[in-house]
């Protein structure tokens, strides 16, 4: 398999564990596919088979309610089988709304946002500490980064010198309920991680060569954390999810939502991987009626009132 593959994959499995699920943060998964696939296929020494390996580089999802992406690699590099996937988001199943190191090759429970980037410089420190090879990678959004406790954290590793910590933030611009820039503006991150100390840069999130070129190229400078600022696309591989604020958190419904979604990413299917769910895709998708097209754009009116239909309007606000 290579990183094209598994990204396909990551987002294939996403559709069906949050369809069946009727939770989970789809537009969050889709932005951070990418991402995950090239860590897991090409830049991550983990090994399935020692899950617990005392040098395997540490990752931590730190936006964990995109917990399904992490979820689905997981399963397709052999951690678990594939056929708990479909536990998601159950009552009772290890894979949890949001990220649990209940399961084999998870580092560090996620879901209160803010926290990954702390306990990711921890573990260098403690790396660094023990003379031990491994690296720590992180992955935050760019709303998590409006929590104080991560510019805490950056200001620890860039004292400590932790070139051994890659801190990547899936830049996708939006957060759960409108535009970072309209809810706390972060402004240049690269240039903010740059100044505490951080060798920053931005990269495109959904490109797999400028991501592995990145990634293997880590540390960027000795003696200073890396960042890359991955500039992505909520939603990204479904074009009626894409940069839409209500797919932060809906889930693809029965009917046009799961089988536009479906027939969206068939027609980027790389040849080499098959798809476990609908080898054809959805036969004789359903479509939109004219209200639902145009009302499936968005969740909020030009007044900025909530118009979701659907039993989601509270998980659209969560
Ligand atoms: C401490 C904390 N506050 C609020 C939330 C609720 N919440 C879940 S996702 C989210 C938005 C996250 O936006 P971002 O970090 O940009 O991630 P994206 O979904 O865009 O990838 C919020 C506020 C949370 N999980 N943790
Ligand atoms: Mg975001």
């Amino acid at each position: 398999m290579n990183s094209l593959e598994l990204a396909w994959l990551i987002r294939r499995h996403g559709v069906e564990m949050t369809h069946l699920s009727g939770g989970s943060h789809i537009g969050a998964v889709f932005s951070v596919a990418d991402i995950i696939a090239v860590l897991y296929q090409d830049i991550l020494r983990v090994d399935p088979a020692q899950p617990d390996w005392d040098q395997r580089d540490r990752f931590i999802l730190s936006k964990g309610h995109a917990g399904a992406a992490i979820y689905a690699a997981l399963a397709e590099k052999g951690f678990f089988d594939r056929a708990e996937l479909l536990t998601h988001y159950q009552n009772g199943s290890r894979l949890s709304g949001h990220v649990s190191h209940a399961l084999p090759g998870v580092d560090f429970s996620t879901g209160s946002l803010g926290h990954g980037l702390s306990a990711g410089a921890g573990m260098a420190l403690a790396a660094k500490m023990d003379g031990k090879p491994h690296r720590v990678f992180v992955v935050c959004g760019d709303g998590e980064m409006n929590e104080g406790s991560v510019w805490e954290a950056a200001l620890f590793a860039a004292h400590f010198g932790l070139d051994n910590l890659v801190l990547i933030v899936d830049h996708n611009r939006m957060q759960s309920l409108d535009d970072c820039a309209h809810t706390l503006n972060p402004g240049s991150l690269a240039e903010k991680l740059n100044a505490f100390g951080f060798h920053a840069m931005e990269v495109d999130g959904h490109n797999h060569e400028a991501l592995r070129g990145a990634l293997s190229r880590v540390p960027a400078e000795i003696g200073k954390p890396t960042a890359i600022v991955a500039l992505t696309t909520k939603g990204k591989g479904v074009s009626f999810m894409e940069n839409d604020i209500l797919w932060h958190y809906r889930f693809p419904h029965q009917g046009w939502e799961y089988d536009g979604a479906v027939n969206e990413l068939h027609s980027q299917k790389p040849a080499g991987v098959a798809d476990p769910y609908t080898p054809e895709g959805a036969v004789n998708p359903c479509k939109p009626t004219q209200a639902e097209a145009e009302q499936g754009k968005s969740n909020m009116d030009i007044n900025g009132t909530f118009i979701t239909w659907g039993n989601d309007l509270e998980g659209a606000r969560s």
